[in-house]
């Protein structure tokens, strides 16, 4: 798939799902949590892991990069940019405290999509200006799954973001209660953790996403 291919789906798929960290996944394998993802009809996977050696996210990512491809799924690497290059990710996606967009793109070339994480007006603004292809936006609700989260978005914040020219996908204690009420503001795409691999059954878990979002 080209680079326009995965940001059109990462615009038409609302759900996008973050994986990686075992204690974050009932104990699951980054390989099975992928693979389970993939049979719960996800179509982008975002892989954060935040514990193991390079070596061990390279052959793990590098496996899973594969089966993202074989299954049309856009596959994300967050943090690293040499993981990333080197394991054939669709996609990078770059914090406030990681390398820029400018230098990931310098790095990775322009055939990849880059997403930064941002919590205000500002950070979109400069993500813009680096050439991100989206942005994370967050956290919209508390969340335990990040121990360094920033406080909850501001209202203005908010606003802006959905009157952004590049694609927003919000992030931060989504969940099925709270996900239709994020969809009412306007919004329309869902990074999430713990409701997806933190349930036991996840391809029952997106679906009842996925029908949240049309109730
Ligand atoms: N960045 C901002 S909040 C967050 C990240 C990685 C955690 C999202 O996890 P959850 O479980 O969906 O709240
Ligand atoms: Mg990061």
């Amino acid at each position: 798939m080209t680079k326009e291919e995965h940001i059109r789906q990462l615009m038409s798929d609302p759900i996008y799902a973050i994986m990686g960290n075992a204690e974050l996944s009932l104990g699951r394998s980054n390989i099975d949590a992928a693979r389970q993802l993939i049979e719960a009809g996800v179509t982008i996977i975002q892989y954060r892991e935040k514990h193991k050696t390079w070596r061990e996210k390279y052959a793990e990512a590098t496996a899973i990069a594969k089966l993202c491809h074989d299954h049309k799924v856009t596959f994300i690497m967050n943090d690293s940019v040499d993981l990333a290059i080197a394991c054939g990710a669709d996609g990078i996606h770059v914090g406030q405290d990681d390398a820029p967009a400018t230098v990931v793109r310098r790095l990775a070339g322009p055939d990849v999509v880059i997403g930064v994480s941002t919590n205000t007006i500002d950070e979109m603004k400069q993500a813009l200006a680096d050439g991100a292809d989206y942005v994370g936006f967050g956290p919209m609700f508390p969340t335990a799954s990040k121990k360094d989260a920033h406080e909850v978005v501001s209202d203005e914040a908010k606003h802006f973001a959905l009157h952004f020219s590049l694609p927003v996908v919000t992030i931060g204690g989504i969940s099925l209660e709270n996900i239709g009420s994020l969809y009412k503001e306007g919004f329309r795409s869902f990074a999430m953790i713990s409701a997806i691999v933190g349930k036991e059954d996840m391809t029952a878990a997106v679906q009842e996403l996925r029908n949240a979002l049309k109730a």
